[in-house]
């Protein structure tokens, strides 16, 4: 008889998930874990059933820019995937966005919101690009505090209503330069009736978004990111025609297919200053700070996935025979895959944890200078982690791994962005330099380690705590050496970040 090999199939993604359930009973009080715990099982359920089945039939729908229509009218309309229509339903019906916003959780209520994206994004196809934008969006409109924007755009950006609930763009980079954003040509004029953005952004990912916040240079500004301001655009006017914005193609990419990533031309899009005409990169901080923290736990999300479908595979796939899972060097292999995962894992939530903190208004000092200097250090540790477990994963399949309509390859396409968006591993080590030069977050660190390898050893776990000890004595020295050289700090940045 013709041999078939089974695929690989996930189960409960919440049940299955020993190290999800084990944070969150460390970290969630009893009480707040019991009441939550239906809304992760079902998310938990959706995401290895409905959706990831969904996923693997919607493989090849991508997203479709019509530019005209039949009459010669510019339309420039993106009809997205059919997963992405329902994944917009739920995230609104679910509070994906807005559960941040209740604070229901109180302090843990970013644990909370990452956690039911954690279980459920792996199967949206990077859904989860519109939903970080839009946090940050709502993060920065609140932190400005300009109240007509807020009762403008937050009942939509955090609705639990599909029929209200809006996305929001990011629009920073340019053609001359996505790193360095201060060379931002945009420029901003203001006529009788307000304020017009004429210019070319260059990556705008999620462009179906019902508005934006733009970087921008009012006419007469400075040069560099102090000259820049920051703007609130909505993509179209209550007539349905574009904001004085036209798509000029959308982007042919290695990953994040599904994601409809545009080149812009900016047009006298009608925008409004969101807090006063400079220090546009001061005041979208925020917005980085909420986007990088979704990029750490979506590496999180995205390794456990790849990790879920490779233990799965492995008891299905027979070689030399026995089954992979009964092969010692393949269990090795997945194991240590695992562990850089579970430290992953914990690293991003950590990262949560302290946002949650910031904006319920109880860290402490310690924990806001952690707080600074942790999101880098997740985002960049995370996204690099990624794409060599996303790159393991594939092989673990064989060739099976290397064919598309499996799923597989998708997941080391979609992992190589992760370093790229939101700052790129150097710009990122570069930050979390910037982040210590303010003094004092080396030493919170050191001393949030400290503490935690002291309990590690009350609980036993010796081996573990001589690897983190060795890890933070290196950091140490190269400080101290840093501190003797300046020239070379910035040329070892990404190896100490690491
Ligand atoms: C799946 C989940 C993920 C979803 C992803 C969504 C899709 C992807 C969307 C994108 O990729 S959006 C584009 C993201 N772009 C970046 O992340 C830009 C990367 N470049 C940097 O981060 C540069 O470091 C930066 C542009 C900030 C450098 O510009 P400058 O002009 O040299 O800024 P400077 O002087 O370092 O900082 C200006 C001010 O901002 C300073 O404050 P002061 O004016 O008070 O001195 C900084 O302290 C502050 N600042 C900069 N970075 C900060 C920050 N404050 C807090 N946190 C930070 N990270
Ligand atoms: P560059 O800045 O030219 O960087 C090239 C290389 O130089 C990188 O390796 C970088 O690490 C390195 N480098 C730069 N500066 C330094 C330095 N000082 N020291 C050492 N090394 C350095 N942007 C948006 O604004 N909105 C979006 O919605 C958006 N969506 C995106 C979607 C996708 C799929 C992708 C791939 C990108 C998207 N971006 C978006 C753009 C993204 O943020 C930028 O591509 C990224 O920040 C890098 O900028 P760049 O492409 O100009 O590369």
């Amino acid at each position: 008889m013709s041999f078939f090999q089974e695929p690989p199939r996930l189960g409960n993604q919440y049940d299955e998930d020993v190290l999800l359930r084990s944070y969150l009973e460390r970290v969630l009080p009893p009480d707040l874990k019991a009441s939550l715990e239906d809304e992760f099982r079902e998310l938990g359920e959706l995401s290895g059933g409905y959706f990831y089945d969904f996923q693997l039939r919607d493989w090849q729908n991508e997203p479709v820019l019509t530019q005209w229509n039949a009459w010669g009218q510019r339309v420039d309309h993106i009809e997205v995937t059919p997963l992405w229509k329902e994944a917009q339903e739920l995230t609104a019906k679910r509070g994906l966005v807005a559960v941040a916003y209740e604070q229901k959780s109180g302090d843990r209520s970013r644990v909370h919101q990452f956690a039911l994206n954690y279980l459920i994004q792996p199967s949206l196809d990077i859904y989860s690009c519109p939903l970080a934008m839009t946090d940050g969006a709502a993060r920065t409109l609140v932190s400005l505090g300009n109240k007509d924007l807020v009762e403008r755009a937050l009942p939509h950006l955090t609705s639990r209503d599909p029929a209200t609930f809006w996305t929001s763009g990011q629009w920073m980079t340019e053609r001359t330069g996505g790193s360095d954003v201060g060379l931002t040509q945009t420029v901003a004029r203001r006529d009788a009736e307000g304020w017009r953005l004429y210019g070319t952004k260059w990556f705008t990912s999620a462009t179906t978004a019902q508005m934006a916040l733009a970087l921008a240079r009012p006419e007469g500004n400075g040069e560099g990111g102090k000259g820049l301001a920051l703007f609130y655009v909505e993509t179209r006017g209550a007539d349905g025609r574009m904001n004085g914005i036209q798509i000029n193609r959308l982007k042919d990419k290695l990953g994040t297919r599904k994601v409809p990533t545009a080149e812009l031309t900016l047009d006298g899009a009608r925008a409004v200053p969101v807090a006063g005409l400079t220090d546009g990169i001061r005041n979208m901080a925020s917005m980085l700070n909420v986007t990088r923290t979704w990029n750490a736990v979506a590496s999180a999300w995205m390794m456990r996935r790849g990790l879920a479908l490779s233990r799965d595979y492995a008891k299905r796939r027979v070689q030399f025979g026995a089954p992979l899972a009964q092969k010692p060097l393949h269990v090795d292999t997945l194991a240590g895959l695992e562990a850089e995962f579970h430290g992953g894992f914990l690293l991003a939530f950590r990262a949560a944890e302290l946002l949650g903190r910031m904006e319920a208004g109880t860290a402490t000092e310690e924990e806001l200078l952690l707080q600074r200097l942790v999101t880098p250090l997740a985002k960049l540790t995370l996204g690099r982690q990624t794409v060599h477990v996303a790159s393991e994963v594939v092989e673990g399949f064989g060739g099976a791994g290397y064919v598309e309509d499996t799923g597989v390859p998708r997941l080391l396409a979609d992992a190589q962005v992760l370093s790229i968006w939101e700052g790129t591993t150097n710009v990122l080590s570069l930050d979390a330099l910037r982040a210590m030069a303010r003094g004092g977050a080396l030493e919170a660190l050191d001393v949030d380690a400290r503490r935690r390898l002291a309990a590690a050893k009350d609980a036993g776990l010796r081996p573990g705590v001589v690897v983190v000890e060795d890890a933070l004595g290196k950091a140490r020295a190269w400080v101290m050496e840093a501190m003797k050289d300046p020239a070379g700090v910035e040329a070892g940045a990404r190896r100490f970040a690491l």
